[in-house]
């Protein structure tokens, strides 16, 4: 009798239970290649991931664009064709008024400060742009110096060279006398390589990661703005996951943005020693007084910030000055002693 009650007992919950801890494949799309900074991340939080969860979630990871490219990923993610994408808000200028706030040339020196303030600002504000998927992390790259084919040393050696950028970068390049050519990364080592571009205006790191080093090795360090990125998850698939799997999840947003700083800064020391070494790369600084004309330049694309963010509505004055705040605090918090 009790046997029997036992079996009915297994075959009207056993499989429940069991369905429920069933492995949950997610996959993740990523439009670098895999030894990039973005792709770096996503591995290491696959890897919390399926740790933190006891082998219950596996990522399947797709960089290179293999799954999503740059250009799609965001719809793409909202439209199911991936369950979790790595996108750059700088690809798609005007979808995200809020956070753009970060492609503003406010000076902040490292990716990790940049980062930790992004994620303050998104978790304050919660904005609409990001309304239609689930945000498990943002983080951004280093600030971006100039590298180019030839030597610029002024910035009259500057004016109407052609050079790489993408979002509020471009318009940076433009208020200085370059001429900008906005494409998404991926899509730069071929411009460089068939001379469609003079060079690029990012986080130097690339000088390693895509060996930019042996087309651009020279160097202008403007310390200028940072890109924001945002890693995105479908609504309906997030809505499908256990609470415990959520909750996992959500711990790992701050961190792992954090995480994601560190790594960027200390790999952008390693890609200078790397072009040194190997392309002879050099460096150089413009005087006080340019950079004190790039300030009095790149003022217009602050105020034109704030009147779209108006636009649509954000308290864009406020947002401006959460991040400035923030960007005093985590300097001095991250800065080394
Ligand atoms: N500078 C931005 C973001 C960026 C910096 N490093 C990488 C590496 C791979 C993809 C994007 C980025 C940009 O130029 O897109």
């Amino acid at each position: 009798m009790m046997k029997k009650l036992l079996l009915v007992l297994f075959l009207v919950f056993g499989p429940c239970s069991l369905a429920s801890a069933e492995t949950i494949r997610l996959s993740y799309a990523n439009f670098p290649p895999a030894n990039t900074f973005p792709s770096v991340q996503m591995e290491r939080w696959k890897e919390e991931v399926e740790l933190r969860t006891n082998g219950r979630v596996k990522i399947d990871t797709y960089p290179g664009g293999s799954l999503l490219g740059a250009r799609n990923m965001f719809r793409g993610v909202i439209q199911g064709q991936a369950d979790i994408g790595n996108l750059s808000m700088s690809y798609q200028p005007g979808v995200f008024p809020m956070t753009s706030v970060l492609e503003l040339p406010v000076g902040f020196t490292s990716a990790k400060a940049a980062s930790a303030a992004l994620w303050d600002l998104y978790e304050k504000y919660q904005p609409r742009e990001f309304d239609q998927v689930k945000v498990l992390t943002m983080f951004t790259s280093a600030p971006s110096n100039l590298m180019t084919r030839q030597p610029v040393r002024s910035l009259d050696e500057f004016r109407g060279l052609e050079i790489r950028a993408s979002g509020t970068a471009s318009r940076i390049l433009d208020s200085l006398g370059a001429v900008s050519v906005s494409m998404p990364m991926p899509e730069t080592p071929e411009a460089l390589q068939r001379g469609m571009v003079k060079g690029l205006f990012s986080s130097l790191e690339v000088l390693m990661d895509f060996n930019f080093a042996a087309y651009t090795p020279y160097q202008t360090m403007l310390n200028s703005q940072v890109y924001p990125f945002a890693v995105v998850m479908n609504r309906n698939k997030w809505n499908s996951l256990p609470r415990e799997v959520q909750i996992v999840l959500e711990e790992l947003g701050r961190e792992q943005a954090l995480w994601t700083g560190e790594y960027m800064d200390a790999h952008v020391d390693k890609a200078i020693e790397y072009a040194r070494e190997n392309y002879d790369a050099q460096s150089f600084e413009l005087t006080p007084d340019e950079y004190a004309l790039i300030e009095e330049r790149v003022r217009p694309i602050i105020d034109d910030w704030i009147k779209e963010a108006e636009r649509n509505g954000l308290p864009a004055r406020e947002i401006l000055a959460d991040l400035e705040s923030l960007r005093d605090y985590y300097e001095s918090e991250f800065s080394s002693p």
